[in-house]
């Protein structure tokens, strides 16, 4: 280990703060580039450390980066993984709160539920559905806390794998009535296709995917719990999503499992009965186009910001009132001498 007990702690104080605040930050190891996979593991474990001290609940563990669409999206050439707690768990149809993530992303998965608990190292394919209860659809919700989802491996894993939500749900289906490898997977966005796949994508089976999280946890002394469910890792890139989303992901054999994305705001502008966040500013006329033009510019940003709604939704209003009507506490400007 590279990094000492107070840094990892600190770091990993960092990026949670950031995970519950939904704030980005820029990737650790820019300001700690000794950093190695130990730390990076250790900041995530005492990210659940401090979530399990505030009473969540471990209820499963992820693979990710385990398909070539994936890595090459990130520019990685690996697996990571990471562990999913109760809070992260969204009721199948259900609606994610945009305002509580940074930039979501959605990923269509091959959950597997154990009914034996699985520990490395030699764990294999054939270990894995011997022990596999039933698979799943899920559809991950990744939400990197890293600007512009830019990390390196080791920033990756120190947070927890970009986990922030997912659903499972469809038809639970034994894995000896399925081959996982030919399993066609599609994704829809508000009715679209947005992605295809099939199960072979995550390397080569994602039996593959949970066997090499048992031998991971094994070379920590660790293992994959009975009852655990473990999203095996994106079949294909993962794709962008918007307040007002609605995703839909059906796999062969195993059914459909969907997900909401909250609007940004109900509010009612004067153009109808428009969802679009909108301020109205005031201030004394006088000022130049330009001036007022920076105004609507930053005044919309931060409604962004703040609402997670597009750019393009949102509205600002200026009210330019006549310089005789500015004062203080029923003074005029003028009276004030100003
Ligand atoms: C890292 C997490 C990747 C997957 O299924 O590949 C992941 C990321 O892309 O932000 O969960
Ligand atoms: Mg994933």
């Amino acid at each position: 280990m590279a990094l000492d007990q107070q840094t990892i702690r600190g770091l990993a104080e960092h990026l949670e703060t950031c995970e519950l605040r939904a704030l980005d930050t820029l990737k650790i190891t820019d300001e700690h580039p000794s950093m190695d996979w130990d730390d990076a593991y250790a900041i995530q474990d005492d990210i659940l450390r401090r979530k399990l001290a505030r009473g969540a609940r471990l209820i499963g563990l992820k693979a990710g980066l385990t398909s070539h669409a994936k890595m090459k999206q990130m520019g990685v050439d690996s697996p990571v993984f990471g562990f999913l707690v109760d809070s992260f768990s969204v009721p199948e149809g259900a609606e994610v709160k945009v305002k509580e993530l940074i930039h979501p992303k959605v990923e269509p998965e091959i959950a597997f539920v154990l009914k034996r608990a699985l520990k490395g190292p030699g764990c294999h394919i054939g270990a894995v559905l011997a022990a596999t209860d039933f698979v799943l659809p899920g559809i991950e919700v990744i939400d990197s806390r890293y600007r512009d989802f830019k990390f390196d491996l080791k920033s990756v894993v120190a947070d927890n794998t970009s986990a922030a939500r997912f659903v499972v749900g469809g038809r639970a289906m034994r894995p000896d009535r399925i081959d996982m490898r030919t399993l066609g997977v599609m994704m829809e966005k508000n009715g679209e296709v947005v992605s295809i796949g099939a199960g072979a994508a995550v390397l080569g089976h994602p039996a593959a995917a949970v066997a090499a999280l048992a031998n991971h946890l094994g070379r920590r002394g660790q293992e994959i719990p009975a009852g655990a469910v473990v999203l095996s890792g994106g079949v294909t890139e993962a794709i962008s999503v918007e307040p007002g989303d609605h995703v839909g992901l059906r796999i062969q054999h195993l059914g459909s499992v969907s997900l909401n994305f909250a609007p940004a705001c109900r509010c009612t502008s004067p153009e109808g009965n428009i969802t679009m966040p909108f301020a109205q500013i005031y201030m004394v006329e006088g000022r130049t186009p330009e001036q007022k033009k920076a105004v609507i510019e930053k005044v919309s940003q931060a409604l962004v910001e703040a609402t997670g709604a597009p750019i393009a939704n949102v509205r600002v209003w200026i009210h330019e009132m006549p310089k005789e009507n500015w004062g203080i506490a029923g003074v005029s400007a003028k009276d004030l001498g100003r």
